[in-house]
């Protein structure tokens, strides 16, 4: 079975990605045949800074490494350095409609942030649907959030196959192994995420130890003084000890602060050895540039063979 899955470098890697993503397909690479890619790509959807895209995408791959990430096992590759996943996004634009880019619901809430709104924002989809299709894909670990975009994908590559004939292996959504969301520890309604503007209530995979471990002390809980499981009376609470089972602790705390201290610690333990590796790591940043550079050689002849499928299907030269 082959597997997708991709970090896009809008920010820096924080506790949730490894969790909910890192950790689950590092533990996948002794059964499944992996394909991961920092989509630097996608990073360009909403207004960015060139530099720190390119450093976030040196970063992000170095990261995925520390965490354990074997190239010998796991391909892994810069989105944009393979052509065929912009030359199959235009081929798939020509059998998506407007109005199902335009019923995405990511593309609704970020286009109603105000602002500029890029085209790239409402086609994004496509794009996702070009990454996967063009590796043929079996299965794709997909969150909630990202349930509507496979689905485009699964309804566009079936349409194209019956249109224009079979080009397109056509992908299953797999629920990823991890944690499924690990909310902000300053607000535990919110999902801790990349792009959010400041960084309260994040951990930061590269974060110092005493920030992490303040974020932690700090985190928001409630008044009702009991340590359970309740995501919905109880959601600060929850995720924290969600992050401790995670994390390989276990929990039978009656205080908050003790909870806290050994959550403290379990993320400490985690992240401590990641934070070496990349340190080593970044010291040698052309090893991790061959580290993508082979796994972009590796990927382009399926990717180019899928495109030149695709093309010969629709009738270009
Ligand atoms: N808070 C989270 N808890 C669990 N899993 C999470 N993931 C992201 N946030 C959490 C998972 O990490 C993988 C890579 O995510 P992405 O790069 O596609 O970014 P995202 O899902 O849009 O969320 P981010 O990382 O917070 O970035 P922004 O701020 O740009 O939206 C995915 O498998 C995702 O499920």
């Amino acid at each position: 079975m082959k597997r997708l899955t991709g970090f896009q470098p809008t920010g820096r890697l924080h506790l949730g990605n490894l969790l909910g993503a890192m950790l689950p397909m590092i533990a996948a690479q002794e059964t499944n045949e992996s394909l991961v890619f920092v989509a630097d790509l996608h990073a360009m959807t909403m207004d960015h800074d060139p530099a720190r895209l390119r450093e976030l995408t040196l970063e992000t791959a170095t990261l995925l490494l520390a965490a354990g990430l074997d190239p010998s096992r796991t391909t892994l590759f810069a989105q944009s350095s393979v052509p065929a996943h912009y030359e199959l996004h235009y081929l798939l634009e020509c059998a998506t409609g407007y109005g199902e880019a335009a019923r995405m619901i990511q593309f609704k809430e970020k286009s109603a942030r105000g602002g500029p709104v890029r085209l790239s924002l409402l086609t994004y989809p496509v794009l996702m649907a070009a990454d996967i299709l063009v590796h043929d894909s079996d299965e794709v670990p997909v969150g909630d959030d990202q349930n509507q975009h496979l689905e485009l994908a699964r309804t566009v590559a079936e349409r194209f196959n019956k249109r224009y004939g079979p080009t397109f292996r056509v992908p299953v959504g797999v629920l990823p192994a991890g944690v499924a969301r690990v909310m902000n520890l300053a607000d535990p309604a919110a999902k801790m995420s990349k792009s959010a503007a400041g960084d309260v209530g994040r951990i930061g995979l590269l974060d110092p130890p005493a920030k992490v471990r303040k974020t932690i002390m700090r985190a928001v809980t409630d008044t009702l003084g009991e340590v359970r499981r309740d995501p919905v009376g109880q959601p600060g609470v929850t995720n924290l000890l969600t992050i401790l089972e995670a994390c390989g602790g276990s929990a039978d705390f009656t205080s908050y602060g003790a909870l806290k201290t050994a959550v403290a610690d379990a993320v400490e333990e985690m992240l401590a050895p990641i934070r070496a590796r990349h340190a080593e790591l970044a010291k040698d940043p052309g090893h991790v540039r061959s580290v993508l550079d082979a796994g972009r050689e590796r990927v382009l002849p399926t990717a180019e063979a899928t495109v030149r499928r695709a093309k010969e299907a629709v009738g270009v030269y």
